[in-house]
């Protein structure tokens, strides 16, 4: 068998260290990235110098006659969730009958565990860490793994013998998965996001939707019709089932969607046999990951909030409503990023209810000045600069909220270094005022 690994990043180095864990010979595997240097190159000449690996434009090397070539010999094209599959070469491929697989496709033809698995536009992460820290309270050699940041096919090579896997998904990732049998599978919610790569709302409903092939069970939200399941004949709604969480003595995550990811993480936990003292128990214990609604600092009576993680338009929205008991003034929040084609005008209503300025970075900065034009908005040339701007806009009792409704790429590594680059900035202001 032949195997393409479409990505050099954390993911196309994993499905590489797992065919070389299977022995497949190097001269039957070719890496592609169109990086001139992808994230993982150095490892991967350091580890499996023997190994080919091809960089620049994917259709510089998908001429005719390779493709024709990977039609007969049937090779497996193992494709990265980073890799644009709306590029022209991929229907050239798809009208070949040439499929792509995602990495979860390789890993459900091999995992021999019970899997969970959580998609959804936003609470992902906090749903599958919380899902994660329950298991772990129930005593099960548990592994999370997945968008949230490590790749599946690493837990299947990492030496331990698992009980249970729970992985949080992305679009792209399901997008090209075709087998996954999972025990529970879950859609938190589907708003706007990544319109750039599926090009239509429905596209991107789609492909959330493929997490509900093959499971045995699914659960969802009642009262968002979007994440109901057509096929999976047993289904629980998560928002019907609030018993539980009336029961939790305190917890530390803040807003409306919080509670939803929490109510979704019980009625899962419920269905994997957990006991309800120590899912409880693991609530009230559990402190909000890092970039997520995090406070960060207060100057001068002024409230910082670093949710880089907010890089759609929903999670924006759900922020600024779950943060309005934090402070008694008003927002200034940070937006702009990387374009996904978002709808902006969907932030309208709750930045006029919760802001008081808007403080602009990035490609859509001008694109959401043009929504946010009823608000005093400026234009910030990098993070240093949107965290002063923001600092002379505030007042006593007023907060800075960093939720930009962007991916980070034009600027930043990732949304962890924009978080990591706004804490830097606000900690400088800190040392300025001292
Ligand atoms: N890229 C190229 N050329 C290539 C391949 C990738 O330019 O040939 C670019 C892509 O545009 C992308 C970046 O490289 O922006 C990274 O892509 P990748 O596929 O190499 O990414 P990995 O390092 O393998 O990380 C991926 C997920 N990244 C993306 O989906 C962009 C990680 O999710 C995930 O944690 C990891 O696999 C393990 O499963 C990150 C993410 O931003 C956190 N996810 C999106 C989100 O949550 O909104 C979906
Ligand atoms: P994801 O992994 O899907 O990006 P996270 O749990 O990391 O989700 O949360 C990212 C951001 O999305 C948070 O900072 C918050 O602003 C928002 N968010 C979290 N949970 C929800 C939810 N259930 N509904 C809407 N927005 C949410």
């Amino acid at each position: 068998m032949q195997y393409i690994i479409l990505g050099l990043g954390i993911t196309g180095y994993s499905c590489l260290k797992f065919l070389k864990n299977l022995e497949i010979d190097a001269k039957n595997i070719l890496v592609l990235d169109t990086r001139d240097n992808p994230p993982c190159l150095a490892n991967v000449l350091n580890e499996f110098p023997e190994v080919k690996i091809m960089l620049g434009d994917f259709a510089k090397h998908f001429t005719d006659a390779a493709i024709e070539q990977i039609a007969i010999n049937n090779t497996t094209i193992i494709t990265s969730p980073g890799v644009d599959f709306s590029q022209p070469i991929f229907i050239k491929l798809a009208n070949k009958q040439i499929k792509l697989c995602s990495d979860i496709e390789i890993f459900a033809r091999h995992v021999q565990a019970p899997v969970v698995a959580i998609t959804g536009s936003n609470g992902k992460s906090t749903t599958t860490s919380l899902l994660g820290e329950m298991a772990r309270a129930n005593n099960i050699l548990v592994a999370v793994g997945g968008n949230i940041g490590i790749p599946v096919l690493d837990l299947l090579i990492d030496g331990n013998n698992y009980d249970l896997y729970i992985l949080e998904l992305s679009s792209f990732q399901l997008q090209f998965t075709y087998s996954l049998a999972t025990k529970i599978s879950c859609i938190l919610n589907i708003t706007d996001d990544h319109l750039d790569i599926h090009k239509t709302f429905n596209s991107y409903c789609e492909a959330k939707h493929r997490i509900y092939l093959n499971a045995k069970m699914a659960v969802y939200d009642q009262l968002s019709h979007i994440t109901i399941p057509s096929i999976v004949e047993r289904k629980i709604s998560y928002t019907d089932n609030n018993q539980l969480f009336d029961l939790i003595p305190q917890h530390n995550l803040l807003g409306k969607h919080n509670r939803l990811n929490i109510q979704a993480a019980l009625v899962m936990g419920q269905a994997l046999g957990f006991t309800t003292e120590t899912m409880l128990m693991t609530i009230s214990n559990f402190k909000c990951l890092p970039h997520r609604a995090e406070k960060i600092a207060t100057i001068n009576d002024v409230l910082w909030v670093n949710d880089s993680k907010a890089t759609n338009v929903g999670a924006t929205i759900a922020a600024l409503d779950g943060l309005k008991d934090e402070i008694t003034g008003k927002w200034i929040i940070i937006l702009g990023g990387k374009d996904k084609v978002s709808d902006f005008a969907a932030l309208v209503d709750s930045v006029k209810q919760f802001c008081k300025a808007v403080v602009l970075l990035g490609e859509t900065a001008l694109q959401i000045q043009m929504v946010l034009s009823f608000l005093p908005c400026f234009v910030a040339s990098n993070m240093q600069d949107a965290v002063n701007k923001a600092f002379t806009l505030s007042g006593s009792g007023d907060g800075v909220l960093l939720a930009p409704a962007c991916a980070s790429f034009d600027m930043f590594d990732n949304y962890m270094h924009r978080g990591d680059v706004f804490a830097k900035c606000v900690n400088n202001l800190k040392c300025q005022d001292n």
